[in-house]
């Protein structure tokens, strides 16, 4: 329970932004970090799905370089979807490099792309994925980059991030979540990873995993968990928020998949929502090294449970067995 109010926490903000070209662009909706022009300070990148561009809600992602001084008074680069709705911009993931030049690469989601099948349809809401590489020389980061694209109706790109280094080959790599994929249940989900390379994020993934039951959204949040074991090797961490449990109806889960990948196919810990409705796995996040064992522990939002939402805090430790719930809290200031 967090009662004390940290002042650093109270004071107004360093620095306050707002370049977004469109009324209800959703600037904000996706943040990250990294250094895409490698000297050494952080940058920024924020995500502005709704925003204008040259067709309306295509999506933009405004990168704020960072520096001595603090981050650049404008956006150093300015990325962009090309169609229209497709927003660009939903998920963001900056803290990884994928091509292991030494400059981070910016993966961006515009998980409502329509895929043209022939003169007169589309295959509505597949989603495709950006890779933007960085670079020494100015704007610093591709202005389009690679693109991978969904199957179907999958939303892919939802969720993406940089999952660290799953197959221990020295690149990192990047978890790409479908949450509305399609396949013998219905809107079960689906996770998967690719690959880096010296030439960049392999187009066939790595491994992929379905969700597990009918409309479970497997796949709506993803991100990496560090080593939670101990081996060398990073975890994975997937979130199904609308999947069911004994606690009821929406509970959520998340799973844990160990390193390597693919081996490492049958979840190593898979903890669900404590009550019906909880929507467990929804946000996810790698926490580090909290208590500053070695081992990293990682968090899970559950932001329907009881109505008022709860965040719970998992640690790492070695061995199997020995991951444990260790903390619940409700917003602060609620009891
Ligand atoms: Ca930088
Ligand atoms: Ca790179
Ligand atoms: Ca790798
Ligand atoms: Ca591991």
């Amino acid at each position: 329970m967090v009662r004390r109010r940290d002042p650093a926490l109270t004071r107004p903000p360093d620095r306050t932004l707002d370049d977004s070209v469109e009324e209800g662009a959703r600037f904000g909706a996706a943040l990250s970090t990294g250094d895409f022009n490698g000297d050494g300070y952080a940058d920024l990148a924020v995500g502005s799905p709704y925003d204008y561009d040259t067709d309306f809600q295509q999506g933009r992602v405004y990168v704020y370089f960072g520096s001595a001084s603090g981050l650049g008074a404008s956006p150093g680069w300015i990325g962009a979807g090309s169609q229209a709705g497709e927003h660009y911009g939903t998920s963001l993931a900056g803290t990884g490099d994928i091509d292991g030049d030494g400059f981070s690469d910016l993966v961006v989601g515009a998980p409502d792309y329509d895929k043209p099948a022939g003169p007169l349809f589309s295959i509505l809401d597949c989603g495709r994925v950006f890779v933007h590489r960085g670079g020494p020389t100015a704007p610093h980061l591709e202005a389009r980059g690679a693109t991978l694209e969904g199957w179907g109706n999958d939303r892919f790109g939802a969720a993406v991030a940089h999952v660290g280094d799953v197959d221990g080959d020295g690149h990192s790599d990047i978890g790409i979540g479908s949450p509305t994929y399609s396949d013998l249940l219905g809107t079960e989900g689906r996770a998967a990873v690719h690959a880096g390379s010296a030439q960049g994020l392999k187009p066939q993934p790595l491994w992929t995993q379905d969700g597990l039951e009918s409309k479970s959204q497997f796949g709506a949040a993803l991100c990496g968990a560090g080593d939670v074991n101990g081996d060398g090797l990073d975890d994975v961490l997937v979130g199904a928020p609308f999947e069911d449990s004994f606690s009821g109806v929406d509970a959520g889960r998340a799973r844990l998949y160990l390193g390597p990948l693919p081996a490492g196919a049958t979840p190593f810990r898979s903890p669900a929502g404590s009550l019906a409705s909880s929507e467990a796995g929804a946000a996810l996040a790698n926490a580090g090294d909290l208590n500053g064992d070695g081992w990293s522990d990682f968090l899970i939002g559950a932001p329907a449970h009881d109505g008022l939402g709860l965040a719970q805090l998992h640690l790492g430790a070695f061995g199997i067995g020995r991951l444990h719930f260790t903390a619940a809290a409700r917003p602060p200031g609620l009891t």
